[in-house]
């Protein structure tokens, strides 16, 4: 598909008001639209820094709008060293980019079965301003801050929302489902 030209969105509110009219009206937001509109905003932490809480032993997921239910936009805090489980999407489609800090995202075959050791199909570091999109056709990841000494902070929108996910252990497969809480919402801890 050709790439398209996109208008540079001049906010994160911006970014939110399109999402919400493609996808609570009849027009529908195509990933690789999303994608460009995400790639096109320039990461201004005066707009997401009141939705930033660390913990130091684990991200924290931080709500930025619930997109009445058929969309989620969420500011994730990664401290220094903190990474995912292995994981998945249920029926999502995700987009991550990144606003602060350099993020390496492990890309992961489903397991092939209980006590298989799981592969790393490849993984990449992204950097600041740069998008990832991850859906269940894809695989599995394992997200996570690359520095020890420095905090990293990425923005993420899932359609539809997820309230729940499975983790996997690494070497066996072994699966198991968790849900998805916020560790703050619209700025307010929770
Ligand atoms: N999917 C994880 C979560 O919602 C974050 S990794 O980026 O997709 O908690
Ligand atoms: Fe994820």
């Amino acid at each position: 598909m050709a790439t398209q030209e996109v208008k540079k969105p001049k906010s994160l509110d911006e970014i939110i008001k399109i999402i919400y009219k493609k996808t609570t009206s009849d027009e529908t937001i195509i990933k690789d639209e999303l994608q460009n509109i995400l790639e096109a905003y320039e990461s201004n932490p005066d707009e997401w820094k009141r939705y930033v809480y660390f913990d130091k032993n684990r991200y924290t997921r931080n709500l930025v709008d619930d997109g009445k239910g058929k969309f989620t936009v969420m500011i994730i805090c990664w401290g220094e060293g903190i990474a995912s489980d292995i994981h998945d999407h249920p029926k999502s489609d995700c987009f991550m980019k990144i606003l602060q800090g350099d993020v390496k995202e492990a890309l992961f075959d489903w397991p092939k079965g209980e006590g298989c050791k799981m592969t790393e199909r490849f993984h990449t570091t992204l950097k600041e301003n740069q998008v990832s999109f991850m859906d269940d056709s894809i695989g599995l990841h394992r997200v996570g801050n690359v520095s020890d000494t420095k905090c990293a902070v990425s923005l993420h929108v899932y359609i539809p929302p997820i309230d729940r996910c499975d983790i996997f252990d690494e070497l066996t497969g072994h699966m198991t489902t968790i849900k998805l809480d916020y560790d703050s919402r619209y700025g307010v801890r929770t």
